[in-house]
């Protein structure tokens, strides 16, 4: 059994823009806790908390990686995530894994995209939440200013726990000291404030604290847990990792009032399926049985596929018999590790709240649950909202051979990252959320599987649809030498909406036998055979009904592949009368640049048939800027931003409709078109 019980638990995210400090922080705290002698060098690679290949080239967080440390009796596990938006994935998936997270700003960049993303994630997931300023050793920064902005930007409820003193050379706490002396603000007033912040959320405490009764450290803890997990308070501190100023302070705030895994809000696990699903209650009860929701999987030199759960209820120990998700047969943990960097270490027992990994089970994946009891099938975490991947590279095997080698490659990515897909279509599509977050990719495929391909950009995935009514009509009459060949068909194309999915209606509008019923699925599968090979331009199409109307047989001669062709060209015949369209992807961005190159990226969006639909100015000179604009006209954008911002830009983008292409647009791709001939 470990040394810490379920309630002397810590679960923390770390996580907020890149380059803040959030590496280093956890770097900082664990020297400050002498977890290790002396901190590493994230310009040289060697912290515990990078140390991918590719993230020591790229001098960045690419993935999320754990540490602990034990801190005035409580345990304490860190989840450092990467803090560029291409990677966003590896810090959201975490966010199941903890009762907190930990936003780092950095004091002189202040508020950034990432910044609100988490904020905004983290709300939404109903996590308790804290700030960490950081890098108050810096030259040139403001820090009223800054707490001005955060409560600005993220509500009144975000108020310091401590102030910076002495010059940034130390932190003083305000929610348990009423006087001192800070280098800003006033001691008593930021103590007051949020005292009287935290009381509010109950009655009882807030008449005692009014009248001036002294309240007891375990009822003020109490009072501030549920702050936190109402999202009441959200805490600001203050820290140098750099200069070590504020980490013992940080983590005795961390141990005294955060909360352990029996406070916070619970994990929305449901069970059942379909209609049935319902919410499922869970205790962290250590005598109850396994509940653990794996956050992150990842591959590791030497031990292999690694996959990392979060204990939720229930005791793993190396002899449990685990079942993933709602497979029939279970598996022996045999090895449970507790990570550390990149270090495993094997430990006997898990309890709920605790974070550990099993080795070289394959059939594990992102998001599945583990439990030991059959009676939990079916048992899953609500679905979770990540960013959707639109960058794209189609990609081509550099060596023949190789294809098996990198359709294992993919597998093994995809399983990893929540925000990585594969398409496999005519051609391999990898989709990511930025060029950065792709090129990172292939670049472990070359890394860890030995594997290099060719990239250009993928096909951008039209669509077709109709844009009035028509009708149709075709005869198929084929006599060469022995049996002929003979059908018949009218047809009636209209736009169609269906409720969901692609939206394809098939009606049998024959009166009288002029088709006889056996001819008729012939027919429809004509019709299907055309909605995915496209009419004009040779792309899927989509919102059409089609209504069999009339036609011809004849007893000898008609047969099913007649009617098949018959069908496929009276469709192709209503469809070129019924306005078609192309419809292309339209994405919405979310573009942040410095104020004065508002100008340039509106006249490019335009240019690129892209629409603004707002803007919000952000500290820090900043503006964000959301658009629309088609996803054909952007694969070169993270280069046309970068040249235009001085690498000062970054954006976001997400996937939003379908809209008609314009007519010359629409043009250039129905002549590119080569119709499949028919087979007869
Ligand atoms: N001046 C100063 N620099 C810091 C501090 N913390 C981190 N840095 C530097 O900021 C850069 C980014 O740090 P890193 O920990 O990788 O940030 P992350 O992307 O949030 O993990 C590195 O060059 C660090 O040396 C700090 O407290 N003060
Ligand atoms: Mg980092």
């Amino acid at each position: 059994m470990p040394k810490y019980t379920t309630t002397d638990i810590r679960n923390l995210v770390i996580a907020g823009h890149a380059g803040a400090g959030k590496t280093s922080l956890v770097e900082a705290l664990l020297v400050r806790a002498g977890v290790i002698g002396a901190p590493g060098d994230i310009n040289k690679g060697t912290t515990v908390c990078d140390f991918d290949p590719e993230e020591k080239e790229h001098q960045h967080s690419l993935n999320s990686a754990l540490a602990s440390i034990d801190h005035g009796g409580v345990h304490v596990n860190l989840i450092d995530t990467p803090g560029m938006p291409d990677f966003l994935g590896h810090a959201l998936a975490a966010f199941p894994a903890v009762e907190t997270v930990a936003v780092v700003i950095d004091a002189h960049a202040g508020i950034e995209m990432v910044t609100r993303k988490i904020m905004e994630a983290a709300a939404e997931r109903k996590l308790c939440r804290m700030i960490v300023i950081n890098k108050i050793d810096h030259d040139n920064i403001d820090l009223p200013a800054l707490v001005e902005q955060i409560r600005e930007t993220f509500g009144p409820q975000c108020l310091p726990i401590n102030l910076p003193a002495e010059g940034g050379s130390k932190v003083v706490d305000v929610f348990e000291h009423e006087s001192g002396e800070a280098d800003f603000s006033s001691i008593s007033e930021a103590h007051t404030n949020i005292v009287e912040q935290v009381v509010e959320v109950d009655e009882e405490t807030a008449m005692a604290y009014l009248e001036g009764e002294e309240v007891s450290p375990e009822k003020l803890h109490e009072v501030f847990e549920k702050a936190l997990r109402e999202g009441h308070l959200i805490p600001i501190c203050f820290t140098s990792a750099a200069k070590m100023v504020g980490l013992t302070e940080l983590l005795d705030k961390i141990e005294r009032l955060m909360p352990n895994p029996t406070e916070g809000n619970p994990r929305p696990f449901e069970h059942g399926e379909g209609e049935n699903v319902e919410a499922l209650t869970y205790e962290p009860d250590p005598s109850k049985h396994v509940i653990a929701h794996v956050f992150k999987v990842t591959t590791d030199p030497f031990v292999g596929k690694l996959s990392v759960f979060r204990i939720h209820q229930g005791t793993i120990t190396k002899d449990s018999q685990l079942y993933i998700g709602d497979a029939k047969k279970p598996f022996k943990v045999g090895h449970l590790f507790k990570l550390h960097g990149k270090e495993h270490k094997e430990v006997d027992a898990g309890v709920p709240g605790d974070i550990c990994a099993v080795a070289k089970v394959e059939e594990i994946q992102f998001n599945d649950v583990l439990h030991d009891s059959i009676a939990h099938g079916h048992v899953h975490l609500k679905a979770m909202k990540f960013p959707v991947p639109m960058a794209g590279f189609a990609i081509e095997s550099k060596s023949r051979g190789d294809e098996q080698k990198i359709a294992k490659a993919l597998s093994a990515m995809e399983a990893e990252d929540p925000c990585f897909k594969l398409e496999r279509g005519s051609e391999t599509v990898i989709r990511g959320l930025g060029d950065m977050h792709l090129r990172v990719l292939l670049e472990k495929m070359k890394n860890r599987y030995n594997v290099e391909v060719d990239t250009h950009p993928p096909k951008i995935a039209y669509k077709e649809t109709i844009g009035g009514k028509a009708e149709g009509h075709h005869r198929h009459k084929k006599q060469t030498g022995g049996a002929g060949q003979f059908g018949e068909v009218y047809l009636r194309v209209e736009p169609y909406e269906a409720e969901e999915g692609e939206g394809f209606e098939f009606v049998n509008d024959i009166f009288g036998g002029a088709i006889p019923g056996q001819f008729i699925p012939a027919i429809e599968k004509g019709v299907r055979q055309m909605l995915i090979e496209g009419c004009i331009a040779g792309y899927p199409m989509q919102n059409v009904r089609v209504s069999v109307y009339d036609g011809k047989y004849h007893a000898v001669d008609s047969k099913e592949v007649a009617f098949v062709t018959a069908a496929r060209r009276a469709f192709a015949d209503a469809v070129s009368k019924a306005k078609p369209q192309v419809l292309e992807p339209v994405v919405d961005l979310e573009i942040t640049v410095p104020e004065n190159n508002m100008g340039d990226i509106a006249g490019d969006l335009s240019s690129k048939r892209g629409r603004i639909m707002g803007s919000e100015n952000i500290p820090g000179g900043m503006i964000v800027i959301k658009a629309q604009a088609p996803l054909a006209e952007l694969s070169q954008y993270q280069n046309q931003l970068k040249s235009v911002t001085g690498g000062q830009g970054s954006y976001g983008m997400s996937f939003s409709h379908y809209e008609a292409v314009p007519p010359q647009v629409q043009q250039q791709l129905v002549s590119q078109f080569k119709p499949k001939a028919d087979e007869d």
